[in-house]
């Protein structure tokens, strides 16, 4: 009687700790979902799962407002059809703002105070800001204010997100064969376009002591002999050597003076901008003379006059065409749809926390 009530007992107790354990489970389910519900997801679930969803399908590139204010038309699938990217579709009306991928802020008209950050939308998960610019540092303004925004930044730099070079080297499908005489019309030795010209920047120091050697021909605006761009090519193809001087000396900072005026002109480059490793990591060896190889502007000129007499030697400086054909920058859609690219390839948390420092970062020279 006693074990048999002792046994009904401790039944009696395993059933109410089952009920018990049982109550809890769902106790602590609701909490969790109402956790879920009212915090959204934990970052690393969510984020997963963006990226999951993101690997199909095609990505949505915003631009929130065309940079100088120049529209280009979107009409038809412009990724694709222009530039043979796939998957790509890029908007620019802002009320799709929530269904971007990307949205995209070019700095000028931040800086200017003419275009604003819509600050005040929700931002969507996983929805990246970036920013765009492909000026120079002293160009960009302070950028302070734009801390702990942009999860990423679109530059000519090497090290940006996305780059967007001024210009590039493509490698031809089939070696070339085609020998062009290189000194067919030249008529000056070493000529320079410029029609911003400061006294005090190291180009026009460079300048000054090299036309004290050898002759040095200039056009632009600066010296009354502007060129129209129909004339910029056949001049400059008229010239032993280019001038292909930066107005600013910045870290990656190369332009359409290397990769249009002079490898398109069909004058060897001599470059004055950021130091020769810069110049090597987007430029064949031998396509180009670097200011810094010379321990004064003298030797250069020196060296400048002793090669457009030795016609071999000059000649090895077009070798790389025989491998390589110059690809210029593209307008601004083509800049944009090569997000997508770069898209799935993007660090899935980045936050620009102090995004003048990363704009101003040291230039080693
Ligand atoms: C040389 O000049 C002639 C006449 O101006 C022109 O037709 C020809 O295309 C030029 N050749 C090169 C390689 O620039
Ligand atoms: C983008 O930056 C914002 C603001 O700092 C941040 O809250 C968000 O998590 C970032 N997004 C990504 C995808 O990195
Ligand atoms: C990764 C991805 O979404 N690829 C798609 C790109 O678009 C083509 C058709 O346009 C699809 O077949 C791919 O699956």
């Amino acid at each position: 009687m006693r074990n048999q009530q002792s046994i009904q007992e401790t039944d009696l107790a395993k059933k109410m700790e089952v009920r018990s354990i049982k109550n809890g489970i769902i106790f602590c389910t609701i909490v969790v979902l109402l956790f879920i519900l009212y915090y959204g997801l934990p970052k690393e679930i969510q984020l997963s799962y963006f990226s999951y969803s993101r690997s199909s399908g095609t990505v949505t590139i915003l631009i929130w407002y065309w940079p100088f204010g120049n529209t280009l038309t979107l009409k038809g699938n412009v990724c694709l059809d222009l530039y043979k990217i796939p998957n790509c579709t890029l908007v620019d009306q802002r009320s799709l703002f929530s269904s971007a991928h990307v949205v995209v802020f070019h700095n000028r008209e931040l800086i200017q105070g003419s275009q604003q950050l819509p600050i005040e939308l929700p931002r969507p998960q996983g929805q990246r800001w970036a920013w765009m610019s492909l000026e120079s540092p002293n160009h960009n303004g302070n950028l302070k204010k734009f801390a702990n925004i942009f999860n990423m930044t679109i530059s000519y730099r090497r090290d940006a997100d996305v780059t967007i070079p001024y210009g590039e080297l493509l490698p031809l499908e089939t070696e070339s064969n085609l020998v062009e005489d290189s000194h067919i019309n030249k008529t000056s030795l070493v000529c320079w376009v410029v029609s911003n010209y400061r006294n005090q920047d190291r180009r026009s120091q460079v300048y000054k002591e090299l036309s004290a050697t050898v002759p040095v021909k200039v056009y632009g605006r600066w010296n009354k002999m502007p060129l129209s761009s129909e004339d910029l090519l056949p001049t400059i193809s008229r010239c032993y050597f280019y001038l292909a001087f930066e107005n600013s000396l910045a870290k990656d900072y190369v332009t359409e003076k290397l990769w249009h005026n002079a490898y398109k002109g069909g004058a060897v480059p001599v470059v004055l901008g950021p130091p020769i490793c810069d110049y090597k990591a987007v430029a064949p060896e031998h396509s180009f003379i670097h200011v810094d190889e010379f321990s004064s502007v003298r030797e250069l000129g020196k060296y400048l006059q002793r090669l457009a007499e030795d016609r071999k030697r000059y000649e090895e400086y077009f070798n790389w065409k025989k491998h390589w054909k110059v690809k210029v920058r593209g307008d601004w859609r083509e800049s944009l749809c090569k997000i997508c690219l770069q898209y799935n390839s993007l660090t899935q948390h980045k936050v620009y926390s102090d995004l003048e420092a990363w704009d101003k970062k040291e230039y080693r020279p």
